[in-house]
């Protein structure tokens, strides 16, 4: 029964939105009521400045008050995932990486229209680094055609660089996505650390594309909604203690100094990131929430955690589905790199106390999220943050957690600590709230620390991507050092799993 009541409530949590919300809604009369200088100019369609609007899917129904609930409205139909519009338009900019190729093919199963973009960067840039994806993953075009062959999902793929500003200016007009999901980024805090032409190719390529794409949106489809990748690195790790709120300062939240107080309630929270990555990231923050104030833009902006995995049904379903898998020292995350280092017989590589505390999803969470968010548009000029993450974890009880799934693969696991390549805090409390994918838009994690960690192994385990990886094995050590040297991190200790008590202090909490 309780079962029941959840799925229901998964499955409808959106069912009172309206046309505000919808992307077919173009709003046709004025709207000027905001009393924080945010008013919308629009000609008033009736003379009256009376707020109406006209659906693009519906032209015939002429212009009508935007008070049509989503249970309502025929172009939106029921799904797992709330209500969602029908064959609704998305695109994706980075369709060719690890989160865009995984979402494209599970929004095509689904029955979106997909579309998207990419210049192959990621690719290229784990290319001239000398790695590779250790998952090995097929050409566009012949992802393109599998797609096709096997899960009957058609993708309009246009190879194009997120700068490259008429061209995408153009496949926006003539797509009309409903939804712009905006993977396109360069996604690595050692890459962007390496030197000065690596930190300014991450910033030029992450901070002016995603102004670009803010100017192109606006004069081609304003209605379309913006789920940009953030991550939850930009608010860093606050050893206050303060909890990391969703991008805004909760309304009861107050600033007291000396005798005077003030609200802080709805105010941008502080960020401070902790890597030029970091940085172009937060720099994006701004420019989407000034958007959405000049222009009613709308946009969910998403605080990742750190991602992990490589299971979805879709991506599993053919060899030539497969997402990439990075472990490399400038490419690989801390989860996906400590299961190649358990498979390959190479001793856990912990920076430095190990005691760091980082918030983290599995990549089919994750996509659950992306789905729910583009089922579930904001208003128009809503910019709303979300803290996506499943769990709250300290790197040293991940070497521990992936060494005893490693064990269950008849491995014996040793863990070392590194000196710490990176300037970043080893010892801060951690608190993050993450109500609005949970409580909002009926999100629950499904998919457990330890249950991808084992598909993990059953993956990389196999005969010729334990080969594959073996051959790259020497760009796992970490040499690329925040303070600017090159040189090999030392190691601190090496200990096998379990032997240490693990030092308590702060936990992390996350509040769902
Ligand atoms: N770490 C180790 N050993 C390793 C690799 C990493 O101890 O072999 C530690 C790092 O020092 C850091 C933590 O693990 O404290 C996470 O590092 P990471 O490389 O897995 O992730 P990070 O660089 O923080 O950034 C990554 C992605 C980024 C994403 C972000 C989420 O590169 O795209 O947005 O995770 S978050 O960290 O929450 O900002």
């Amino acid at each position: 029964m309780a079962e029941k009541i959840k799925k229901t409530l998964s499955r409808n949590h959106n069912q009172l939105k309206t046309c505000w919300n919808c992307p077919a809604a173009q709003l046709k009369g004025n709207v000027d009521f905001r009393a924080c200088g945010q008013g919308l100019k629009v000609k008033p369609a009736r003379g009256n400045g009376q707020i109406v609007i006209e659906c693009q899917r519906r032209p015939e129904l002429g212009l009508f008050e935007p008070n049509i609930t989503f249970d309502q409205c025929p172009q939106w139909k029921k799904s797992d995932y709330g209500y969602r519009l029908k064959g609704m338009r998305v695109m994706i900019l980075g369709i060719d990486g690890y989160l865009g190729w995984t979402l494209a093919l599970k929004l095509g199963k689904l029955g979106c229209q997909v579309s998207g973009i990419d210049n192959y960067c990621r690719r290229d840039c784990v290319m001239e680094r000398g790695a590779q994806t250790v998952v090995p993953i097929a050409r566009m075009t012949e992802r393109l055609k599998a797609a096709k062959e096997v899960l009957d999902v058609n993708i309009n793929f246009r190879r194009m660089d997120i700068l490259d500003k008429r061209g995408l200016k153009n496949f926006l007009d003539e797509e009309k996505p409903e939804a712009i999901v905006h993977y396109a980024e360069i996604p690595s805090a050692p890459y962007s650390m390496i030197n000065v032409d690596y930190a300014l190719r991450v910033q030029q390529n992450n901070v002016l594309g995603t102004l670009g794409l803010l100017w192109a949106m606006k004069d081609t489809v304003r209605e379309s909604s913006l789920i940009k990748l953030g991550t939850l690195g930009e608010y860093g790790s606050p050893l206050t203690g303060r909890p990391l709120f969703e991008g805004v300062f909760p309304a009861q939240a107050i600033l007291k100094w000396g005798k005077r107080k003030w609200s802080l309630g709805g105010e941008l929270t502080p960020r401070d990131p902790v890597s030029f990555y970091h940085v172009s990231k937060a720099q994006d923050t701004f420019n989407v929430y000034e958007a959405c104030k000049y222009w009613w833009l709308r946009s969910y902006d998403v605080m990742q955690g750190v991602i992990y995995g490589v299971q979805t049904d879709e991506v599993a379903a053919d060899p030539r589905l497969r997402t990439r898998l990075d472990v490399d020292e400038w490419f690989g995350t801390v989860v996906n790199r400590f299961v190649a280092q358990a498979i390959l017989g190479l001793p856990l590589t912990i920076y430095g106390e190990g005691e760091q505390i980082r918030g983290m999803i599995a990549l089919e969470d994750a996509m659950e999220c992306m789905v729910r968010l583009i089922s579930s548009p904001p208003e128009p000029g809503q910019y709303t943050v979300v803290n996506q993450v499943s769990g709250l974890h300290k790197i040293k009880d991940l070497a521990e957690t992936v060494a005893q799934v490693g064990q269950e693969f008849g491995l014996k696991v040793k863990i070392q600590r590194l000196e710490n390549p990176r300037v970043e805090a080893e010892n801060h409390p951690f608190e993050v709230v993450s109500h609005n994918l949970p409580r909002q838009l009926g999100f629950k994690p499904k998919v457990s620390l330890q249950k991808e960690i084992r598909r993990m192994f059953k993956l990389l385990s196999r005969k010729e991507i334990k080969e594959r990886m073996a051959t790259k094995a020497h760009l796992i050590w970490p040499k690329t050092r925040w303070s600017g040297e090159k040189k090999r991190s030392e190691v601190l200790e090496i200990y096998r799993p379990g032997q240490k008590r693990v030092k308590k202090g702060y936990q992390g909490k996350l509040d769902l």
